[in-house]
């Protein structure tokens, strides 16, 4: 395969694609020379004493590793100084990040989860960034609001994640397809080396924590337990694979197939509504994955359409090939 680049592809497939401006050219750079930075150190993080808790907790209230922190801290400086963003927010950072007035601002919000998947920096699972993009409306100055900037996850321009591996790949979609690239550290670029992704229609993975299975309510056991009956309605036997990081387990099912589960479970009642946040891990995700053909939802309702209140808002989510997410909305739906 001919060695194409992350902008060579954006400027050769998007050509008539606003998203080939000069600012988001510039933002996507700065994303990858970020993910370059991170990745090197993650790669590293057996060798260097970097790795244990800093004792910090993040604004989810996890204890924070400094992997996490170095990972924020990299996105930070790098896109605040690169003059197209208005405002960007960390899953890392409580409130809104501002952008210093001593740099130019620009027309896109970015919403990013630095390091997701931490807990696994130590046994040397593949973690990654994942990232939003929402164009914003022009002749934002000052400080910006959230109401300046939430959008639901359908009016994104951009999405994607870096995970950090046995290689670091690079997924990304502007709503022309998702493409995939891989880091060549032996001339630095990320080359394409997964054009225009497509997940299957039907998996035969299931990818789900169920150690939690107590604390679910009867849908979301018919809903997990259709994957344990060969002779279930999607008529096949499936396989069990949970790691446990959110962007490995996506990025095998995205393709692969199958399907992801993360449900409303009962043992927090301070998470009513789920773990995974909906601006920085199931809207970007659920971008990719419709650009891939499939399917994304809270159970029932497509994730890109939920209306955001607030920036850490949590969700259920079931992500992956269109067969199975379209099973487990029918027995919602029936559960009513
Ligand atoms: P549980 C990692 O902390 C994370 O946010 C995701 O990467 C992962 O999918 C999920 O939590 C795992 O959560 O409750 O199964 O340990």
């Amino acid at each position: 395969m001919r060695q194409i680049t992350v902008i060579e592809h954006l400027l050769l497939h998007q050509r008539q694609n606003p998203m080939a401006t000069g600012q988001f050219t510039r933002l996507l750079n700065e994303l990858i020379l970020s993910a370059k930075i991170i990745g090197r150190d993650v790669n590293k993080a057996g060798l260097v004493d970097i790795l244990g808790y800093t004792g910090n907790v993040n604004v989810q209230g996890e204890s924070v590793q400094r992997l996490d922190e170095f990972a924020n801290s990299v996105l930070v400086h790098r896109m605040e100084r690169a003059g197209v963003l208005c405002a960007m927010a960390s899953e890392e950072t409580a409130d809104l990040i501002q952008i210093s007035h001593r740099f130019p601002k620009g027309e896109y919000f970015l919403v990013f989860d630095p390091l997701d998947g931490s807990s696994n920096i130590d046994a040397n699972v593949s973690i990654g960034t994942i990232f939003s993009i929402y164009r914003v409306k022009d002749g934002l100055s000052g400080q910006v609001e959230l109401h300046d900037v939430l959008q639901k996850g359908a009016e994104q321009v951009a999405a994607g994640y870096f995970i950090y591996g046995s290689s670091t790949v690079m997924v990304y979609t502007t709503g022309s397809g998702v493409h995939g690239f891989t880091h060549d550290p032996s001339v630095g670029e990320f080359l394409l080396s997964h054009p225009d992704i497509k997940i299957p229609p039907q998996g035969k993975i299931y990818s789900v924590n169920e150690a939690y299975w107590n604390y679910w309510d009867g849908a979301t056991q018919r809903a997990v337990g259709m994957f344990k009956d060969p002779n279930s309605e999607l008529g096949r036997l499936y396989s069990l694979r949970y790691i446990g990081s959110l962007v490995a387990d996506f990025h095998r099912n995205l393709l692969y197939g199958g399907v992801f589960m993360y449900p409303i479970d009962y043992r927090d009642p301070k998470k009513p509504k789920g773990k995974l946040r909906l601006l920085c891990e199931a809207n970007p995700l659920a971008y990719i994955v419709e650009q891939a053909g499939g399917m994304a939802t809270d159970g029932v309702n497509r994730i890109l359409d939920i209306e955001p209140q607030e920036l850490h808002q949590r969700t259920p989510l079931f992500i992956g090939s269109t067969a199975e997410v379209e099973k487990i909305r029918e027995i919602y739906s029936q559960a009513g």
